[in-house]
C-alpha cells in the first residue's frame, strides 16, 4: 500500500551502493561496513517476505534478524536471517536474498520495485495473510550496527509495516534463541536466556554436589565484543542461581565493547586459534598452573579453550575438535551406563579442518560414528539433525553444538516417568544447557565446564586423551578463486585440472600426511590446510601445496 514516491525517495536516500556483487554466503551477507546500505535495505525486505510466507502456512512466522561480521575486522559488518525455530535462513531462500540485492544495487528503482511487487503480490493471492510480519533484531557492538539495523527496520515498516521486537545489542546465539522463544511462547526478553542456563546448570549442580571445578582459575578473553557485557549478565549480574564452585573470581578479559576498534583486535577465538598462542590482555598475577582460559569471538558464538603446561610452560589449544570429543566421550559413557547406547544413536559431525588425530579418536578409540560434511555450520547442522539422537558437531574453530532428536526427548521422558537414574536426568539437562538453535560460546562454556567438573577432568587431563597431528592453515590469494571445485565434502579439487595428482603426491612423501584445498565462502582467497606427523613436514607439506596452487 504504500505510496511508490515516498518508497523510491527512501530507497536513493539508503541504497548508495551501486554496481556491486552481493552474494548470500555461509555467513549471509558479509563486507566492509561501508557497502552494506543497500543490502541491509533489502534484506528487511527479504526477512518480511519470508515471515508472511509462514504465516500463510499456519506456521511460528517472526523472523529474526541479526547484524554482525563475527571474527572480521571492526571496520566489516553483515547480516544474517534466522528461522522462526532459530535456525539458519532456510537454504532455498539465501538466491532470493542475493537477488533482491543484485537488483537493487545494479537496476533501476521501477526493475526493484517490480520485483517488490511481483513478490507481494504473490503472497497476497494467499488469502491466509492476516497480519504484518513480524522481525526480532539484533546487532553486535560494532560503531556501524545501529544505523545498518535502522536500514532494515525503515524498509520492514515502511513496505510492510512490520512488528519490530529489537534486542539492539545481543550476541548472536542469543537471537537465535530469543526467535525460538518468541515463536514458542509468544514473548521472550533477554533475560529469559541468562534465567535458562543457569537454570539448567544449576541443576546439574546440586545433582552432581559439591560440583568442584577441577581448576582454580576461569579467564574469558571476549574479544572487546559484544560477548562481554552479556557474559557478565549472565555469570554476575542477571544470574540469581548458586555461582559456580571455583576458587577464584572469575575474569573476564578483553572486556572493552564499548571500544569497537579493538573488536577481535589481538584477541578472540579467531585469533587464538589460526595463530595458537594467547590473546593480549592476559593478567601477570595469574597461576597458569590451574587455569583454565577460553576466548570468543566477536558476536560469540564461537568458543575455544586452552591452558598453560605447567611442565613445558607452552601454549596448548582445545579447539572445536577437543570440545567435540569431550562431548562424544561424556555422552557415550552416559548413554552406557543408562542401556540407551543401542536404541539412541550418537555421532560426531566434522569437516575436513578437523585434525586426523580427532577423527581417529572418534572413532577407534570411543567408537562412535564420524560424519564430514563441507565447511559451513548449516551443512553441519543438517548432517547432525538427520542422521543422529544426539549429534555432536564443531568445527574445528570452535563453532558448534550438540543436538538431540524427537526420538531422544521421547525415549528420555518414558524412562523419566517411571523413576528416572542420574544418567538419565544428566541427559536431559544436557539438552537444555546447550543451546541446540546455533553454537553459542556461552552455553558451550558452561556445558563444557560441567562435563569438566563431572569428570573432575582438569584441562591437561581433558588435553591428554589424544594428541593433534601437527598442522597449518594458509591463505593463497589466487586471480580467481572460483576456479578451485573441489568434491568428496571438500577434500579433493576437480579443478583446476591436473592439481590433485600433484596435491597427492606431495602429500605420500610425508608421514600421515594430509592436505586439501578450497576457495574461501568469507574471503577472497583459497585455503590451504596441511598436516602431518612432524612440524617440519607439515610445514614442508603446507609450503609445496601454497606453491602448487599458486
Ligand atoms: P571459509 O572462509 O569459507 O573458510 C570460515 C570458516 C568456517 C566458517 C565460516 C563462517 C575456517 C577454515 N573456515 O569459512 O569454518 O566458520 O568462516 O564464519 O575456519
Ligand atoms: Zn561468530
Amino acid at each position: 500500500n504504500t505510496n511508490k514516491d515516498q518508497l523510491k525517495s527512501c530507497f536513493n536516500e539508503i541504497c548508495q551502493t551501486k554496481n556491486y556483487h552481493y552474494t548470500y554466503g555461509t555467513a549471509g551477507f558479509r563486507d566492509n561496513a561501508k557497502r552494506l546500505d543497500t543490502v541491509m535495505f533489502t534484506t528487511g525486505i527479504v526477512a518480511c517476505l519470508r515471515s508472511l510466507t509462514l504465516q500463510t502456512s499456519n506456521k511460528h512466522s517472526a523472523i529474526g534478524v541479526m547484524v554482525t561480521a563475527s571474527h572480521n575486522p571492526p571496520e566489516d559488518n553483515g547480516v544474517k536471517i534466522i528461522e522462526p525455530n532459530g535456525s539458519m535462513l532456510l537454504q532455498e531462500w539465501e538466491p532470493k536474498a542475493t537477488q533482491f540485492a543484485n537488483i537493487a544495487a545494479n537496476e533501476s528503482f521501477d526493475e526493484f520495485y517490480q520485483l517488490l511487487i511481483d513478490s507481494i503480490v504473490t503472497l497476497e493471492n494467499d488469502l491466509n495473510i492476516k497480519q504484518p510480519p513480524t522481525l526480532i533484531l539484533g546487532h553486535d557492538s560494532r560503531d556501524s550496527s545501529p544505523t545498518l539495523m535502522n536500514h532494515i527496520i525503515k524498509s520492514a515498516t515502511l513496505i510492510f509495516n512490520a512488528k519490530i521486537i529489537n534486542y539492539n545489542y545481543v550476541t548472536t546465539p542469543q537471537l537465535h534463541f530469543l526467535t525460538n522463544l518468541t515463536n514458542t511462547t509468544g514473548t521472550a526478553e533477554e533475560i529469559n536466556y541468562y534465567d535458562h542456563f543457569n537454570k539448567y546448570l544449576s541443576q546439574l549442580q546440586s545433582l552432581y554436589p559439591p560440583f568442584n571445578l577441577p581448576f582454580d582459575n576461569l579467564i574469558i578473553d571476549a574479544a572487546n565484543g559484544i560477548g562481554a557485557p552479556q557474559v557478565e549478565k549472565l555469570l554476575f549480574t542477571k544470574n540469581k542461581f548458586p555461582p559456580l564452585n571455583i576458587k577464584n573470581p572469575i575474569k573476564i578479559i578483553n572486556n572493552d565493547s564499548k571500544n569497537p576498534n579493538l573488536l577481535n583486535m589481538n584477541c578472540g577465538a579467531d585469533y587464538v586459534k589460526t595463530n595458537q598462542k594467547l590473546p593480549q590482555g592476559i593478567p601477570k598475577d595469574i597461576d597458569a598452573n590451574s587455569t583454565l582460559f577460553c576466548s570468543y569471538d566477536g558476536d560469540a558464538d564461537r568458543i575455544v579453550f586452552y591452558y598453560i603446561d605447567p611442565m613445558t610452560n607452552n601454549f596448548n589449544l582445545l579447539d572445536g575438535d577437543k570440545i567435540a570429543t569431550l562431548f562424544a566421550k561424556f555422552f557415550s559413557n552416559l548413554l552406557t551406563i543408562a542401556k540407551l547406547n543401542h536404541i539412541l544413536k550418537l555421532g560426531v559431525v566434522q569437516t575436513a579442518y578437523a585434525n586426523g588425530s580427532s577423527t581417529n579418536y572418534i572413532s577407534s578409540k570411543l567408537k562412535v560414528p564420524v560424519s564430514c560434511t563441507k565447511t559451513g555450520v548449516k551443512h553441519l547442522h543438517h548432517e547432525a539433525i538427520t542422521k543422529y539422537d544426539i549429534g555432536i558437531y564443531f568445527e574445528a574453530n570452535g563453532h558448534g553444538t550438540v543436538i538431540f532428536s524427537d526420538k531422544f526427548h521421547s525415549e528420555l521422558t518414558k524412562l523419566k516417568e517411571s523413576g528416572s537414574s542420574r544418567e538419565i536426568k544428566t541427559l536431559l539437562l544436557f539438552s537444555e544447557l546447550i543451546n541446540q538453535t546455533v553454537g553459542d560460546a556461552m552455553s558451550d562454556m558452561l556445558a563444557v565446564i560441567a562435563v569438566l567438573s563431572i569428570l573432575q577432568l582438569s584441562p591437561n587431563s581433558w588435553d591428554k586423551e589424544y594428541k593433534d597431528l601437527p598442522n597449518k592453515l594458509a591463505k593463497v590469494i589466487v586471480p580467481d578463486r572460483s576456479k578451485f571445485i573441489t568434491t568428496d565434502q571438500e577434500r579433493k579439487l576437480v579443478e583446476p585440472k591436473g592439481l590433485q595428482p600433484l596435491l597427492e603426491e606431495a602429500v605420500a612423501s610425508v608421514s600421515l600426511g594430509r592436505s586439501f584445498v578450497r576457495a574461501s565462502g568469507t574471503e577472497d582467497a583459497v585455503r590451504v590446510y596441511a598436516e602431518a606427523k612432524t612440524q617440519e613436514e607439515t610445514e614442508w607439506l603446507s609450503k609445496k601445496v601454497c606453491q602448487l596452487v599458486i
